[in-house]
C-alpha cells in the first residue's frame, strides 16, 4: 500500500516546522504513530497526556516553532484538555492530533466516543474533523496556519479509518506563516504623541508584547522620564537594563509599581493585558498600544487605543516624542522601588539551624543558577517568589501558569523546555501540591534522560489556599499535604535526590543539585507559614481584615502555634 492520510497528516506538521510530538499511544493512533516513526518527527513518551500538553506549549512558547501532541480516542485526548487550556491562553502554536473511533461508529455512545470537537472548542482557536481522506493535507494545513499566526491551540479530529485510509492526490497546500509588521496610522500616532509631549507625570506598563522590543521600550521611557512598571508576563523582556524599572504592581507586585501606575496623569500601556481593573488608575488617561485589537480598552477604559506591534510603533512614535527634562516623578517611584529591593535583600536565615524560607531558598538558587537558565515554576507560592526574586538578566526565562492559573504545570514544562533546549540548564521550581499532582512524568523525565534540575518547596500544605482562606476570615481547611521524602522518591525513581531543611546546609546542598550531570532533585523544607502579601499599603482592606478574623478564630479554634509562627515567620 502506498501513503496514506496518516503519512500526509505528520508530513504536513513536520513541513510546518513540528520537531516534537508529545503523547500517549493506543488503538485509534497506533496508524499515527507509525507515520510520526517514519518521519524526522521525535515521539515524546509522557505518563500522563495532561503533562505531554504542558510540556508542548512550553516548547512552542519558548521557540515559537509549533509543537504537537497526540492521543488517542476518548480519555487518552480528554486528558490533554488542562495543558491545552494553558497552552491557548499563553498564544502557544501546538496542534493536537485527536484520534476518534471510526466514522462508522460515531453517534451511538460506542465505547470510548466523545465529541472531541465540542470538548476542544473553549480551549483552541482551530477545531475541525478531518472528515475524509480527501481533506487530510488541506485541513491540516488550515490547522497548523491558525495555530501559528493567530498563535494558539489546533485541534484536529482523526477518525482512526480516516488515518488508515488511502492518501488522496491532493493540491500543494502549505502553511504560510511569516509575522507581518503592524503599526498605528500616522494620524495616531500624532495624537499620542500630543498627550505624550503635554503630561509631566507618565508612567509605563509594559506587557509581554514588548518581548523583543526592550530597546525602544526603554528608550520610550527615557525620553519620557517616566517609571516603567512590569507585568509579570513581561519580566523577561523589560526588567533587566532598564533604569527606569519600578516592577510589578498587583497582588504579587511591589508598592513601587503600584504607585507609579496609580499617580500618573498618562499611563502608557505596551502590550500589556493586566486583568485586574483595581489596580488600573481612575483619573489618569491611558494610551493602549497592543497587537491584539481585543486585547484594547478590555480591562479598563482607555482614552486612546491603537493597535501596534510594540517595536515597530515606538520606532515610528520615537521621532515624534520630545525628551522630557523634568526627571522628579520618574525619580520618586525608582527610589521607592530601590529602597524596597534593598530591604528585600537584607533577608538573612537566623543561623545555621533555623528553617529555610521559600524566597531565601530562591534567592539562593536566583545566585548559584547559570546565568541564560531556564526557569518553570508551580503555580502557587514557588511562582510568586521566581518572579519577585530570580533576575533574568536579559538571558534568562521565566516560565509559570500566569494567565490559567493551574497547579502542576512546572514539571512538565521543564521537560518540555529541555527537549527544545537540550544545553541549556532548566530549573523547576515545584510546589509539594502541585508536583504531586504529576508524579507520574517524573518517570518520564528519567526515561528521556532530560538533565533537568528540580526543588520541591515543601510547606506541608496548599499553601496559596491556606493563605486565601485566612485572608478570608476561615481557618484552613483541606490544605495539609501527608508528604513523603521526596529526595528519596527521586532516588528509587531514578535520579539524583537530597533532602535539606537547615539554612547553614542549603546553599552547599543547592550548588551539589545544580552540578549534576543529570537530572536532580532537591527536596526543601520550607516554612509553612510564609506569606504571599504584597508590602504595605495595598493588601485589600478585606484580606487585612480577614486575617484579623482568622487570628481571632484560630485561637479559638486552638490554632494559637499557627497564629504565633505565621506571624514571626512575617516580621522581620
Ligand atoms: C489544577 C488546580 N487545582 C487547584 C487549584 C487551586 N490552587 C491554586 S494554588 C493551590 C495550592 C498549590 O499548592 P502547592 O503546589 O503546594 O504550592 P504552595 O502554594 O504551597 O507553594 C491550589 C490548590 C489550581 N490552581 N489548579
Ligand atoms: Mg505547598
Amino acid at each position: 500500500m502506498g501513503k496514506r492520510v496518516a503519512d500526509v497528516l505528520i508530513e504536513t506538521l513536520q513541513t510546518a516546522g513540528v520537531k516534537r510530538c508529545y503523547g500517549i499511544v493506543g488503538d485509534t493512533l497506533n496508524r499515527i504513530a507509525h507515520a510520526i516513526d517514519a518521519s524526522a518527527i521525535d515521539w515524546v513518551h509522557m505518563r500522563h497526556e495532561e503533562a505531554g500538553a504542558f510540556a508542548a506549549g512550553a516548547e512552542a512558547q519558548l521557540t515559537g516553532h509549533l509543537t504537537a501532541c497526540a492521543g488517542t480516542c476518548g480519555p487518552g485526548s480528554l486528558h490533554f484538555i488542562n495543558g491545552l487550556y494553558e497552552a491557548n491562553r499563553n498564544r502557544a502554536p501546538v496542534v493536537l492530533i485527536a484520534t476518534q473511533i471510526v466514522r462508522q461508529d460515531i453517534g451511538f455512545d460506542s465505547i470510548q466516543e466523545i465529541d472531541l470537537q465540542q470538548v476542544f472548542k473553549g480551549c483552541s482557536i482551530f477545531c475541525e474533523t478531518i472528515l475524509t481522506p480527501g481533506q487530510a493535507r488541506r485541513k491540516t494545513v488550515a490547522a497548523c496556519q491558525a495555530a501559528l499566526t493567530k498563535r494558539g491551540v489546533a485541534v484536529l479530529v482523526v477518525p482512526a479509518d480516516v488515518a488508515n485510509a488511502s492518501a488522496h492526490e491532493e493540491r500543494p497546500y502549505t502553511v504560510h506563516a511569516r509575522p507581518p509588521l503592524v503599526r498605528p496610522s500616522d494620524g495616531d500616532l500624532d495624537a499620542i504623541a500630543a498627550i505624550l509631549n503635554k503630561s509631566s507625570s507618565i508612567t509605563i506598563y509594559a506587557g509581554a508584547g514588548c518581548a523583543g522590543a526592550h530597546d525602544e521600550v526603554v528608550d520610550t521611557a527615557r525620553r519620557l522620564q517616566a517609571p516603567m512598571a512590569h507585568t509579570s508576563r513581561g519580566k523577561d523582556f523589560v526588567e533587566y537594563d532598564n533604569p527606569n524599572n519600578v516592577g510589578m504592581t498587583g497582588m504579587i507586585g511591589g508598592s513601587a509599581g503600584y504607585h507609579a501606575i496609580l499617580d500618573c496623569d498618562v499611563l502608557l500601556l505596551l502590550g500589556a493585558d493586566f486583568a485586574w481593573p483595581q489596580f488600573y488608575p481612575d483619573k489618569a488617561r491611558i494610551v493602549q498600544i497592543d497587537a491584539d485589537p481585543t486585547h484594547i480598552g478590555r480591562r479598563h477604559p482607555v482614552t486612546l487605543g491603537v493597535v501596534g506591534d510594540i517595536k515597530t510603533t515606538l520606532e515610528a512614535l520615537l521621532p515624534r516624542l520630545e525628551q522630557h527634562e523634568d526627571d522628579g516623578f520618574l525619580a520618586a517611584h525608582v527610589d521607592r522601588h530601590q529602597r524596597d529591593r534593598k530591604t528585600d535583600q537584607s533577608e538573612k536565615p537566623r543561623g545555621p539551624d533555623s528553617a529555610i524560607s521559600g524566597t531565601w531558598l530562591t534567592k539562593v538558587i536566583n545566585q548559584h543558577a547559570a546565568e541564560d537558565a531556564l526557569f518553570a515554576a508551580d503555580d502557587g507560592t514557588a511562582a510568586v517568589w521566581m518572579l519577585r526574586h530570580v533576575d533574568t538578566g536579559g538571558k534568562r526565562r521565566t516560565f509559570a501558569s500566569l494567565l490559567h492559573g493551574t497547579m502542576a504545570s512546572g514539571m512538565p514544562s521543564a521537560l518540555g523546555l529541555q527537549k527544545a533546549q537540550p544545553d541549556r540548564q532548566v530549573i523547576c521550581l515545584a510546589g509539594d501540591g502541585g508536583f504531586s499532582m504529576l508524579l507520574g512524568d517524573l518517570l518520564t523525565v528519567v526515561q528521556e534522560k532530560l538533565p533537568i534540575k528540580i526543588v520541591v518547596f515543601d510547606n506541608g500544605k496548599l499553601g496559596f489556599v491556606d493563605i486565601e482562606q485566612k485572608a478570608a476570615g476561615l481557618v484552613p481547611l483541606y490544605t495539609d499535604l501527608k508528604n513523603p521524602d521526596f529526595g528519596r522518591v527521586a532516588e528509587a525513581m531514578g535520579l539524583w535526590g537530597q533532602s535539606v531543611s537547615k539554612a547553614g546546609e542549603l546553599e552547599a546542598s543547592v550548588q551539589a543539585w545544580l552540578a549534576q550531570p543529570g537530572p536532580a532533585l532537591l527536596h526543601v523544607k520550607v516554612k509553612p507559614m510564609q506569606l504571599v502579601m504584597p508590602p504595605s499599603p495595598f493588601m485589600s482592606p478585606e484580606a487585612v481584615v480577614g486575617m484579623a478574623v482568622y487570628t481571632a478564630r484560630a485561637v479559638l479554634h486552638g490554632k494559637a502555634d499557627d497564629v504565633w509562627e505565621m506571624m514571626v515567620e512575617n516580621i522581620p
